[in-house]
């Protein structure tokens, strides 16, 4: 009997019961055909891989290189296309420990060739800037290297060794991580897909899935969002220094950086209402102008922004950082104000912390690194949180703080770059604790 159609004898000679037997044959195979199709088609969609990465930012693309190293097979899925990944301006200062990830995987090159080495910063109040000698105090430098570079020379890397991202995937699920049988679901072509593998790496930023997969029971949040954000310039202008200008003003913040001696990066203080179609450059550059001493604003070389943007202020930490067979890492962890540049560096030792982990998991039978994870990642971004806000809560105008709050940050800042301890403790947080 075929299902749906009316049985009919293979006896029946009548030209219409022919016809129709014809035509239940046809059905028949076609809906065989498309069966063998359709399975053929769920063969070709069911991947695996060991660790599956969702987020080919920093975090996801420096996991993926270490894990390669170690000999770990992993599969990234991207939301984004590589072009957009690649035109999110962002962080610029990496920690030594950083680069030597970056080295690690065979991604440095460039950085040592194009990176500027900085020994120092300056810190700007009351119209005079003083200066903070990192090397001096803790034998270490920082290095101004562009996120975007970062991203490129790991995609590069990537590529080279032939590993798999896929870009402009939609919908990305993570499922099972609590269970014996973890994967992720996509889209990709429109064609959903499924990565079956041992574990997930969430490495999707601050507003991914895979932390927002976590059944709330299980996490605990900590955060503090700041009542102000930071407008962004880049600009085809050399710095005003040949470091850092960390600038305490009645009129709010600002930071002079750069991405090279021929290109400046400038941040300002504004307010969370601002939209950047409110910033003409004239009025960043006004704006910017003021907030810095006499000196620095008289040597400020303005002109055409190349990209401008607002970023809101936040600190945030999600506890624990794995479930199951899912580890967080980076942004999607956790996030800081930019203040003391920390994000990515955090995203970078999360990788380090993550990588050495599933290599003992694979190369020693053994869960102590996969069950530490979280405790071990977690100690040092506590720190570097602390060590945000605190670069945050000095030199940021509080709308609610008062006269009374401006002068304890003025104390502050002068005690910190009167003080041997203090300027020695700011400087080891800066360059980056050890991991
Ligand atoms: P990212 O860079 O956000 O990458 C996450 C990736 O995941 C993708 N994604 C998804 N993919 C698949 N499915 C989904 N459902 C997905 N949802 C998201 C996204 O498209 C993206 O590609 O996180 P990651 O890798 O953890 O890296 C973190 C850093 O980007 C971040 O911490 C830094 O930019 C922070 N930061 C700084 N960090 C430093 O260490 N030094 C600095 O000097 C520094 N300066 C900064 C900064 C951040 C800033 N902003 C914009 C807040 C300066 C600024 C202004
Ligand atoms: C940057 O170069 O964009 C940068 C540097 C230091 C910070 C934040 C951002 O604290």
């Amino acid at each position: 009997m075929l299902h749906g159609f009316v049985a009919v004898s293979r006896d029946a000679h009548s030209p219409f019961a022919q016809r129709l037997y014809d035509i239940i044959i046809v059905c028949g195979r076609l809906r065989q055909a498309r069966r063998d199709e359709s399975l053929q088609d769920r063969e070709e969609q069911v991947l695996r891989t060991k660790v599956a990465i969702i987020g080919a930012g920093p975090a996801g693309l420096l996991l993926g290189q270490l894990l390669h190293q170690y000999g770990i097979d992993n599969i990234i899925l991207e939301r984004q296309s590589p072009d957009y990944v690649l035109g999110r301006i962002r962080a610029g200062l990496l920690e030594e420990g950083t680069v030597t990830l970056l080295d690690q995987v065979g991604a440095g090159a460039r950085a040592h060739a194009e990176g500027l080495l900085h020994e120092g910063i300056e810190l700007a109040f009351a119209g005079r800037r003083h200066r903070i000698d990192m090397k001096s105090a803790t034998g270490k430098t920082v290095m101004i290297y562009g996120q975007t570079e970062v991203t490129l020379d790991l995609m590069n890397a990537r590529k080279a060794a032939g590993l798999t991202t896929v870009y402009e995937a939609s919908d990305v699920q993570p499922h099972d991580f609590d269970g014996s049988h973890p994967r992720v679901t996509y889209g990709k072509d429109g064609v959903t897909h499924t990565l079956d593998c041992d574990f997930i790496a969430g490495c999707d930023g601050f507003h991914g899935v895979s932390r927002a997969s976590v059944p709330a029971s299980a996490l605990q949040e900590f955060e503090r969002v700041y009542p102000f954000g930071w407008l962004g310039i880049l600009s085809e202008t050399p710095p005003v220094s040949h470091e850092l200008i960390y600038s305490n003003h009645a009129r709010g913040f600002a930071l002079c950086t750069m991405r090279s001696m021929k290109r400046s990066r400038h941040y300002v203080q504004c307010s969370l209402d601002d939209h950047v179609d409110q910033w003409p450059d004239d009025r960043f550059w006004d704006e910017l102008k003021s907030r810095l001493d006499q000196e620095a604003a008289d040597s400020l070389i303005t002109g055409p922004s190349i990209e401008k943007s607002i970023a809101p202020l936040r600190s945030f930490v999600a506890e624990p950082m794995r479930f199951g067979k899912m580890f967080l890492c980076g942004d999607a962890a956790h996030i800081v104000p930019p203040t003391g540049a920390k994000g990515l560096n955090l995203a970078a030792s999360d990788a380090h912390y993550l990588s050495s982990a599933l290599r003992e998991f694979y190369d020693e039978k053994s869960n102590a690194g996969i069950d530490a994870y979280s405790a071990r990642a977690l100690a040092r971004v506590w720190k570097a949180v602390r060590f945000s806000w605190w670069m945050t809560s000095m030199l940021h105008k509080f709308p609610d703080n008062g006269s009374i709050g401006a002068r304890i940050q003025l104390a502050e800042l002068d005690y910190v770059t009167q003080s041997q301890a203090a300027m020695t403790s700011l400087a080891e947080n800066y360059v980056g604790l050890p991991f």
